[in-house]
């Protein structure tokens, strides 16, 4: 080949390299793939939450502030029905004031309550009572944890018809319903509702007795007396019993719950329809001139209860519950029972005590007195029939 042939073959293949560099294909200079999206705008799946506005993860629920007890609180209770010790016992050990308010019926604390809002953290209702105002919503459930001292209660008074489990009341204290003399001015005992019910004007206790200032007590009293159910619905049982009421009015110098027994103590009446305790506590003001006695036909036995009405705000609930706790102590209700002279469903209180109180048979009474005894329930609707002749009771001359 000639020398110029081989010139003009060696440009054309150095042309023919430089084109071939031009139009790429060496690793050095690839190109980023088209379709791999730069890491950096990289788009957050969908149901990823971007980090900022995450919500946060449920961490503990914030402790409950615990509640304290309130530091004073009402009671709405009998008059007499406490021993006054027992109140500045529980200020000092707990700090709690309980002061106190009184009813005389059951039926006024019934329609006190009904009412409306009354600022009481605690009621003692007897035990029909109690059941109407549990019918009705009326009260709070206790919480048995604030009350490990029911333990003490003898376990009958855990069963019974109104609050089995004790779900809404503690019993406080139970007791009969018969009649309280003067025994200096009387050489022999009554023996019978007939001497109340039928007293001649040559009685001597002839305007001076009272009867209980209590609808369903007195009605009791007269019913068993006419030999019915003492709560009876029937009608011309009913209406007997009230015209045998009126008749005697005349001999009876009041309607009184309250103090009756003082009377009867000071020698100003002779006879009086009352409360077991209430004549045995007066006693210790009247050096045991009172006497009591179930008459032969027989007469009523109750259980109240301490129980917390529905409202109380929880400071005052947990407050009340610790008064109840408190009563359950057996020093405490061996306390009360001591000074009211009523029979206590504590049975650990009553392990505490001596004998004058366990084997009294005014406060306990024996199988043959126990057997006539009747309690007062509850009527429903037909408990208006009793208020009707109550009142005519009251307004006839
Ligand atoms: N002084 C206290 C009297 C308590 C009487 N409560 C009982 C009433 C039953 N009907």
């Amino acid at each position: 080949m000639q020398r110029k042939h081989l010139l003009a073959l060696i440009a054309i293949l150095l042309i023919a390299v430089l084109a071939l560099a031009a139009c790429g294909g060496a690793p050095a200079t690839e190109a980023p793939k088209a379709t791999k999206a730069p890491a950096a705008t990289k788009a957050p799946k969908a149901t990823e939450a971007p980090k900022a506005t995450e919500a946060p993860k449920p961490t503990k629920a914030p402790k409950e502030e615990a509640v304290k007890p309130a530091d004073e609180i009402v009671i709405y209770n009998w008059s007499d029905y406490v021993a006054p010790e027992m109140y500045d016992k529980f200020k000092e050990e707990t700090g709690i004031k309980v002061v106190e308010d009184n009813f005389s019926s059951n039926e006024d604390l019934l329609a006190k309550l009904q009412g409306g809002s009354t600022g009481y953290a605690l009621i003692v209702p007897s035990d029909y009572t109690a059941y109407i105002m549990i019918d009705q919503g009326m009260l709070e459930e206790l919480d048995h944890d604030n009350i490990p001292n029911l333990k003490n209660l003898d376990e009958q008074f855990t069963k019974m018809y109104y609050d089995p489990g004790n779900k809404y009341c503690v019993p406080y204290l139970w007791g009969t319903t018969g009649i309280g003399y003067n025994n200096q001015l009387l050489d022999t005992p009554p023996t019978s509702w007939e001497q109340i019910f039928k007293a001649q004007e040559s009685d001597p206790w002839y305007g001076r007795m009272t009867l209980l200032d209590d609808v369903r007590e007195v009605f009791s009293a007269a019913l068993i007396y006419l030999g019915y159910d003492n709560n009876t619905k029937d009608e011309a049982q009913l209406e007997e019993a009230k015209q045998l009421i009126i008749g005697a009015k005349k001999g009876v110098s009041g309607f009184d719950s309250d103090t009756y027994e003082d009377l009867v103590g000071s020698g100003e009446n002779i006879l009086a329809h009352g409360w077991n305790g209430d004549f045995l506590q007066a006693n210790d003001d009247y050096d045991g001139v009172i006497g009591y006695v179930m008459p032969k036909e027989g007469g009523t036995i109750w259980i109240d209860n301490i129980c917390i009405p529905k409202g109380v705000s929880p400071e005052q609930k947990l407050a009340a519950e610790q008064y109840i706790n408190f009563l359950l102590r057996p020093d405490v209700g061996a306390m009360l029972a001591d000074y009211t002279y009523y029979a206590s469903p504590n049975k650990a209180a009553i392990a505490t005590m001596d004998s004058d109180y366990t084997d009294n048979p005014i406060i306990f009474p024996p199988a043959e007195v126990r057997a006539k005894l009747h309690l007062i329930k509850p009527l429903g609707e037909f408990e208006s029939v009793y208020q009707r002749m109550w009142d005519e009771i009251k307004s006839a001359q």
